[in-house]
């Protein structure tokens, strides 16, 4: 008889979903949706559905491996973990004599969401003293944004978009990276809401909506400027909610304002100035409109002040008073489990450096200071989705860096690395997930064995302190045992019962300490539309960075159904589900270039050169052009990727990735 297991979805996705693994014999056979979790109720996106593929593919890394051919040529022999332990720390012995610890970076990110196995290298590299990584890849931006205005308020509960008669899903292409969402958006569709969403091109997501509204990138701030502007210049506010709950309404409305008509934002933004006054007028009219801010728009230069200005729009018209009103950006449970027992901040001595993750290309190349002489990375896959592809991959193509890849696959940046280490899949080692686009959380245990000799990233940390010499206990305790550390002592997100429930592995839902939608957690007790302490004290036109760059078109480096930044590759069928590498580019722009579609393009600018296949289509507006996906070298037309296009250049608040603020020009060739 085959075992149902119950576990949890690893990847960095806003769900989180709770799975039922069927195991026979030690194999993973088949995989699907918890019917019993409250967020998943059974549902699988399209990637997961034969998550057993993965997790047991031909692809899998099964020994530890050193190196026996040039760097990147991917030629390597199998060692034996011991072997491959000494090395690296011999290595780093040398290099710490010599060079310093700081001439150690790790670089990891989010292969993994689980608590103790994302967060397993931290008190091992703060031991070591080696530089600290500063991991804002991802969205720093919208929290950064988002804190201006709101501070530390917890999000309200997404499940409230049931009770809302208009919906807009701004800048989230939420039929691919967020399916639970749309499902729930669709149900209050159903009910009677209406569904919009706020893209740059015409995304599966759009064709979901009632109406969707295309705008130039990186002009959403320009949008959010001129609907505040109607509700100022028609008498649309919520004065009441104002005078009790927002600080500094009046002086956006005297100093900013004014400037912001809908005439000269839709130079802006691109959308006629009807068009925005409609959109003022029936946002304002709404009863409870929700909006669901995506990631999308918050990697430009501009990207945190323009959640900023987007999260004023509930303010001014009382949204947060109203069931399914609102706006949600993410939750952030980070006070619900005590992660420093697993981080050990307190291991940190004379607080080395900070690198951004974003500037890893610099960092390889030319950083000052000691010279990074060696690079150790973990469940992420630097080489492919870190941008200014070519600065990463001249750095890692140093003959006298010494790179170790802890890995499922041999991925584009396995291929360089001087020792690659197995890494165990999510079925295959313990772990507790919280998720962010709800305030759910559920433990789970490994529900098969190893496949091969591969590790887990606590293991693997483990026998590293050993081979160092350590002898603190810390480094000893399993991954169970630092779950129970997470689940230990009281604490104000979750009861006693709700955590002896996590520690069974059930789904539980958190509680935030403090209402969302009336507990305002600012310096001022406000919602703080005017924040004296920000270099910005209110909210204004931000440009882009790419505005400054010279070539003409607009590049969306934006994500598919059918993978998870560089994730699913492996997966055949999942490949076969998608174009490789197409650049979607509008007939307009197509002709003004002599360009054809299905043939091979290149994109360029200062930073890089890739080819494409063009496929020519009105899903994209004259102006922009975008590609799907963060594909393997081994499957694309040419030899770089996408983000040989995309700059370390940071945003306005949070240091995060521009990887949507870049202009490229498209040739034939
Ligand atoms: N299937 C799938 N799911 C995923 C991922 C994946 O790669 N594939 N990645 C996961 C990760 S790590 C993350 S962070 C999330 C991200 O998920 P989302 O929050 O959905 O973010 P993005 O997909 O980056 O961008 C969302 C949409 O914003 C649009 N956009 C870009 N620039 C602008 C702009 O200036 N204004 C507006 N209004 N829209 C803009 C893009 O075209 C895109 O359709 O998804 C997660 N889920
Ligand atoms: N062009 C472009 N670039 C992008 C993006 C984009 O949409 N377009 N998205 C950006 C965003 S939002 C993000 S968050 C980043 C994501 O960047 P990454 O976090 O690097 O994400 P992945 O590409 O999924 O790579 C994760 C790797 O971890 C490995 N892995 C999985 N589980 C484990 C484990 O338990 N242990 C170990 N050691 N390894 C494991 C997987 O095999 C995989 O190769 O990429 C960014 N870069
Ligand atoms: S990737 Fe997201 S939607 Fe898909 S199974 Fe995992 S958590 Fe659920
Ligand atoms: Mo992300």
């Amino acid at each position: 008889m085959p075992d149902i297991i119950r576990s949890v979805c690893p990847f960095d996705c806003p769900d989180a979903c709770g799975l039922q693994v069927t195991v026979e014999n030690g194999v993973a056979v088949a995989v699907s949706g918890d019917p019993d979790h409250p967020v998943t109720r059974g549902l699988l996106c399209p990637k997961m559905v034969h998550y057993e593929r993965t997790v047991h593919s031909s692809r899998r890394l099964t020994t530890p491996l050193r190196r026996v051919g040039k760097k990147g040529a991917g030629e390597f022999e199998a060692i034996p973990w011991e072997e491959a332990i000494a090395t690296i720390c011999s290595r780093w012995q040398g290099t710490i004599a010599e060079h310093g610890a700081e001439a150690i970076l790790p670089y990891s990110y989010a292969g993994t969401m689980g608590l103790v196995q994302r967060n397993a290298g931290h008190a091992f590299f703060y031991r070591l003293g080696a530089s600290r990584l500063e991991r804002t890849i991802c969205s720093p931006a919208k929290e950064a944004g988002w804190e201006a205005i709101m501070g530390a308020t917890p999000g309200m509960d997404p499940a409230e978009v049931e009770c809302s008669d208009l919906v807009i899903l701004w800048g989230i292409n939420a039929a691919a990276t967020s399916i639970h969402s749309l499902r729930d958006a669709k149900s209050a569709r159903r009910g009677g809401a209406r569904l919009w969403a706020i893209d740059t091109y015409r995304t599966p997501t759009c064709d979901a909506v009632d109406e969707a509204f295309l705008i130039r990138p990186g002009s959403d701030g320009a949008l959010a400027l001129a609907m505040l502007h109607v509700f100022d210049r028609d008498g649309l506010l919520d004065r009441g909610f104002i005078a009790a709950n927002v600080l500094g309404f009046e002086d956006l409305a005297a100093r900013i304002l004014p400037d912001c008509s809908p005439a000269r934002m839709a130079e802006v933004c691109g959308l006629p100035a009807e068009v925005i006054e409609r959109v003022a007028r029936e946002y304002a009219r709404a009863k409870a409109p929700f909006i669901r801010l995506g990631s999308g728009l918050t990697r430009y230069g501009n990207g945190a002040m323009t959640v900023r200005t987007i999260c004023c729009l509930p303010a001014a018209v009382g949204a947060w008073t109203k069931p399914g009103g609102g706006i949600f950006i993410g939750t952030s449970t980070g006070g619900a489990f005590p992660l420093q027992t697993v981080t050990r901040e307190d291991f940190i001595a004379n607080t080395p450096r900070l690198v951004s993750m974003n500037q890893l290309g610099g960092a390889l190349t030319e950083l000052d200071g000691p010279r990074v002489m060696s690079l150790y990375v973990y469940h992420s896959n630097p080489a492919a989705v870190t941008p200014d592809q070519n600065a990463v991959i001249r750095g890692l193509e140093r003959e006298d860096l010494f790179t170790v890849v802890h890995e499922r696959f041999m991925t584009d940046t396995a291929r360089y690395a001087d020792i690659v280490l197995p890494a165990t899949s999510s079925l295959e080692h313990p772990d507790l997930y919280r998720c962010y686009g709800s305030y759910h959380a559920q433990r789970c245990g490994a529900a098969i064995p190893p496949v091969g000799e591969a590790r887990s990233n606590r293991e693997v940390f483990s026998m590293l302190a050993a081979g160092m010499g350590w002898d603190e206990p810390f480094f000893r305790l399993s991954a169970d045992e630092l779950v129970d550390l997470l689940l230990s002592g009281k604490n104000p997100w979750r009861s006693a019962a709700v955590t002896a429930k996590l520690r069974r592995g059930e789904p539980v839902m958190l509680t935030p300490p403090t209402d969302p939608k009336s507990v305002w957690l600012t310096p001022s007790g406000k919602i703080e539309v005017l924040n004296v302490q920000a270099a910005e004290p209110l909210p204004r036109l931000l440009p882009t960075h790419a505005g400054r760059d010279g070539y003409p078109l607009r590049l969306q480096p934006a994500v598919t159904p059918f993978a998870l930044n560089s994730s699913f590759y492996e997966q055949g069928d999942l490949r076969s589900k998608q174009q490789p590498m197409e650049l979607l580019m509008n007939r307009v722009d197509a002709s003004e270039r002599g360009l054809a579609d299905g043939q091979t393009v290149t994109a360029c600018n200062d930073l890089g050169k890739v080819r494409f296949t063009l496929r020519i289509t009105e899903r994209v507006p004259a102006g922009t052009v975008v590609t799907e996906g963060v594909w393997w070298r081994e499957f694309i037309p040419g030899d770089r990727g996408v983000n040989a296009l995309t700059s370390q250049r940071l945003t306005d608040g949070g240091r995060g990735s521009t990887l949507y603020d870049v202009t490229v020009e498209v040739r034939g060739a």
